[in-house]
């Protein structure tokens, strides 16, 4: 086994890697950038290396000075946790020329899944559904034409090269057609270095389901469920949960959708943690949507259902060993929901709100589990995306889930900069999402059925409710928290304080 591991991240994720190593015995070494020189992984881990200024491409996007602190301080392996460096096949190839284990898949499945047309065509040869589309990139307009009209429109312009909704163009006509192929394209080639365009049938209201799977160096190859990630907003997810509540009302659903996505990992020669992504439609029919060759920020969710630790699992089997259970023992328990906590504010478009936290009260209690990257008296940069923490609750029922994640919640208290918790708040109270009925257009539907029903906000109220808060909130000496249920109480936009 590894004697020490560097972490080439940051933020929560770095954190949550650094406590797996700890409790494995094995040494952390952190990264950091001139804007995270306090941060609190870099307080936490047993060592950390300064690599650069605070722009990615300087620092955490910086192959050479990841390598560089790697070798110079000894360390065996790397994880790159997600985002920055951890689908970049270069990355993990040059970690395995200079003789330390990249943790992650080989970079030659790393690749062939990160584009999307030659990940659709592993699939498709796996026998498994694909999102109806073109089998290649289009060549010309006149060609795009051509197989637009056989699909039918509406259809989506997608990337090849990239996900996350960067380069994709919904054409409703072939009069919109031009015109989105070229502003297509352009995305694509800006946002990947690669212009690479295809065409896709519409999949009407789907949802969005990812499968989990682990794979060690012996050929085992497991899943571990499916989790419901429909509820995204500007292709972000927001809040993710398992089982999804589909497939909890579907018997076979993910075993077939586990099966499935342990066929396109067979085929692509797959190992370690990945996630394969399904579209599904309204009559429960999956299709292949692309596969994410890393550890997803999601990932406790499936930890908290199946009671396993998807982070020593990539250790272990980077280090070599079999993975120590088969299909037959994974097992899930109850309902686990998560929430990603950023600091944006949701009364101004989600602007990003960087700066100094000022008090930072905690959700715990049975069941809560909050990985957070930030301490009370940090300030938040704004050179990195500002995910502050996620929430995630665990519980026998996705109801009884649900009443914890709002419990947690009101206990959940940021000052200093502001936060989407109180987005989260409303979320959880909304019919459609009580019934379980989810779908990728889900947020842009709330929020419309928010605009015609929601009472004008009553600007008096708001200063006075403001105030009274700022006065519960101010730290009185001996420290005391804001009464339980601030957040309630905030988010009702009322106050028992006040009447
Ligand atoms: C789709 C789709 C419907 N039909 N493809 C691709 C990027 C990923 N983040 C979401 N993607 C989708 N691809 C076909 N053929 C629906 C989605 C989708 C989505 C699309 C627009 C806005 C929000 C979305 C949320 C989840 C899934």
């Amino acid at each position: 086994m590894f004697r020490k591991i560097l972490i080439a991240n940051r933020g929560e994720i770095a954190v949550r890697i650094i406590r797996a190593l700890r409790e494995m015995n094995i040494r952390s070494v952190a990264v950091y950038s001139d804007a995270d020189r306090a941060s609190l992984h870099v307080r936490m881990a047993d060592e950390a290396v300064h690599i650069g200024p605070s722009p990615a491409p300087e620092s955490y996007l910086a192959i050479e000075r990841i390598l560089h602190a790697a070798a110079s301080r000894g360390a065996e392996a790397v994880h790159p946790g997600y985002g920055f460096l951890s689908e970049n096949a270069d990355f993990a190839a040059a970690c395995e020329d200079a003789g330390v284990v990249f943790i992650g898949p080989p970079a030659e499945a790393m690749r062939k899944m990160g584009s999307k047309l030659s990940a659709r065509q592993v699939a498709r040869e796996a026998g498994v559904p694909v999102v109806p589309g073109a089998e290649c990139g289009i060549a010309s307009l006149e060609e795009a034409r051509r197989t637009a009209a056989a699909f039918g429109y509406p259809v989506l312009l997608k990337a090849s090269a990239g996900g996350g909704g960067k380069g994709m163009r919904l054409v409703a006509g072939d009069h919109e057609l031009e015109a989105a192929l070229r502003d297509a394209a352009a995305e694509a080639q800006a946002a990947f270095g690669d212009p690479a365009v295809y065409i896709e049938k519409v999949v009407e209201r789907p949802r969005h389901l990812e499968v989990q799977l682990i794979g060690d160096k012996h050929g085992d190859l497991v899943h571990l469920g499916e989790r419901e990630c429909s509820l995204q907003r500007r292709h972000q997810k927001v809040m993710e949960e398992c089982p999804s509540p589909l497939a909890a009302s579907r018997p076979g659903l993910r075993e077939r959708m586990g099966e499935a996505a342990i066929r396109v990992a067979r085929a692509a020669g797959y190992r370690n943690a990945g996630t394969v992504e399904f579209l599904v439609d309204r009559d429960a029919n999956f299709y292949f949507l692309e596969m994410n060759t890393r550890l997803q920020v999601e990932h406790p969710v499936t930890e908290l259902v199946t009671g396993l630790d998807l982070v020593k699992l990539q250790i272990q089997v980077a280090a070599g060993e079999r993975l120590p259970f088969e299909q037959a023992a994974v097992s899930w328990r109850g309902a686990a929901l998560e929430c990603r906590i950023y600091a944006e504010d949701p009364d101004n478009n989600f602007y990003p709100s960087p700066g100094l936290i000022m008090r930072l009260e905690r959700p715990a209690g049975p069941g809560v589990r909050l990985d957070s990257g930030v301490y009370q008296g940090w300030t938040v940069p704004l050179d990195y995306d500002p995910l502050l923490a996620k929430l995630a609750v665990q519980a026998a029922t996705r109801q009884e889930a649900i009443a914890r994640m709002i419990r947690a919640l009101d206990e959940y208290y940021v000052a200093g900069i502001k936060t989407n918790l109180s987005f989260f708040r409303r979320i959880l109270e909304d019919p459609a999402f009580l019934a379980g009925e989810l779908h990728t257009t889900f947020i842009e539907e709330f929020f419309a059925r928010r605009k015609h029903s929601a009472p004008p906000a009553d600007p008096e109220l708001e200063a006075v409710a403001a105030l009274v808060a700022a006065v519960h909130s101010e730290p009185d000496g001996a420290g005391h928290s804001p009464p339980a249920g601030w957040n309630r109480w905030r988010a009702e936009g009322r106050s028992e304080q006040l009447r």
